[in-house]
């Protein structure tokens, strides 16, 4: 493994934007691959924009845009990695690498430098690194090969720069060898949440720093870690919760996010069973993003990818106390009341749903009450003879 200096590598962003994309939405895209960039560790220095019709198949970027980076890189040698917005062939990291002498790394390879930095079991650190070998066994021929110097940063934790130096041949089995173990484990897991007995599942889904864990914690009085950074969590966590003598089990795991690879789902699969086992989902949503309709829309498309979109879901809008809206007569910005959110669009396209600030603790018991009810239905779905109070 290697040691790295947090905060000391400096980025470059390149996003792409299209003809008929909002110009916001690109800004809001970048917004996030900072946030993301700022969790790896990394400082961005400077963000180049395209606007493309088709992408070019030897840099993905047009080739005016190429100079214009590698002009900039001239003169800021102090810069150390370019990060694409979007996902790079494995061609086109070779060529773009060997133009600007710097690490290149696309969404994917940054979200899996966070992954790696952020597993703290040995189960997640081993869907980790399944997922790091099968991302870098495409891109393995003439990588790294300008970087000799350069050695450790962002996108090169986990495996190693030895390993991945030696034949495919070897990182294939090593790739078998980890799916075996996890095939272990899952058989291991499976049995554990068999004997977990009878009990109502309810799992936490949502986009990543979304509030799932603060809300977990709020409900169930646990600690699990949460921070204002992409993928806090990665494990999942399992909690026995009672409310009004009706127990059942609370469960938080890895956030989802915009053009999440399949892979690296599918390498997490283990981790998602709790979701795909699941008798009711919590679906949380940072309401006062302004992305928040987009983030819903990724969340429900994961689920379908999970094959768990049919199961009965509850929306909780978090963060109403940093939601605003425009205030026509004074044209400022203002915040919305409770009221007024139940009096929204928002409301009538997304029920059942409850708002709340976990944060602040706003409208907690309305939460807690809906979803007792939910649960209870649950229950009686499953147990129709039973008597629930
Ligand atoms: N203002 C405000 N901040 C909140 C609220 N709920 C959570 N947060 C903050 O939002 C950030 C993310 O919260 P988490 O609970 O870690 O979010 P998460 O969905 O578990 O995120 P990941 O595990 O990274 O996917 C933290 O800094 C929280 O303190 C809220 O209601 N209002
Ligand atoms: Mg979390």
């Amino acid at each position: 493994m290697i040691e790295r200096v947090r905060g000391k590598e400096k980025a470059i962003l390149v996003g792409i934007g299209h003809k008929d994309q909002p110009k916001e939405q690109l800004t809001e895209y970048l917004d996030e691959l900072t946030m993301l960039c700022h969790t790896a560790g990394a400082t961005p220095v400077k963000i180049f924009t395209q606007n493309l019709s088709r992408f070019d198949p030897a840099f993905l970027i047009g080739s005016g845009k190429v100079k214009e980076i590698q002009a900039y890189i001239e003169e800021h040698k102090e810069v150390d990695l370019v990060i694409f917005d979007d996902e790079l062939s494995p061609s086109q990291q070779r060529n773009l690498e060997a133009e600007f002498k710097r690490k290149i790394l696309d969404r994917t390879g940054l979200i899996l430098d966070i992954f790696a930095d952020r597993a703290q079991t040995a189960y997640a650190k081993t869907q980790v690194e399944l997922a790091q070998y099968e991302y870098l066994l495409p891109r393995l021929m003439g990588m790294w090969t300008h970087l000799e110097k350069q050695r450790g940063g962002i996108g090169l934790r986990g495996p190693g720069e030895s390993e991945i130096e030696t034949d495919r041949r070897r990182i294939r089995k090593r790739i078998a060898l980890l799916r075996d173990r996890l095939v272990d484990v899952d058989r291991q897991m499976t049995t554990q949440r068999r004997n977990r007995g009878q009990l109502i599942r309810v799992s936490l889904v949502g986009y990543t720093n979304a509030g799932k864990s603060t809300i977990m914690n709020m409900l169930s009085h646990s600690n699990v870690f949460a921070e204002n950074a992409l993928f806090a969590t990665l494990d999942t966590t399992v909690r026995k919760v009672t409310f009004d003598n009706t127990t059942f089990l609370l469960s938080d795991t890895v956030g989802f996010i915009r053009k999440l690879p399949t892979f690296l789902i599918e390498s997490f699969k283990s981790t998602l069973d709790e979701v795909r086992e699941a008798d009711l989902l919590l679906h949380v949503v940072d309401v006062s993003h302004p992305s928040f309709e987009e983030h819903i829309k990724i969340v429900k498309q994961t689920l379908t990818e999970l094959k768990c979109a049919d199961k009965p879901m509850l929306t909780v809008f978090n963060k109403m106390d940093l939601y605003r809206i425009q205030n026509e007569e004074e044209d400022e910005m203002v915040p919305l009341s409770l009221e007024g959110f139940k009096n929204s669009f928002i409301q009538k396209s997304h029920e059942p749903c409850v708002f709340v600030s976990a944060a602040n603790r706003t409208n907690v018991e309305e939460l807690r009450s809906v979803l007792l009810s939910e649960v209870r239905k649950q229950y009686s779905v499953r147990y129709p003879y039973m008597v629930v109070n």
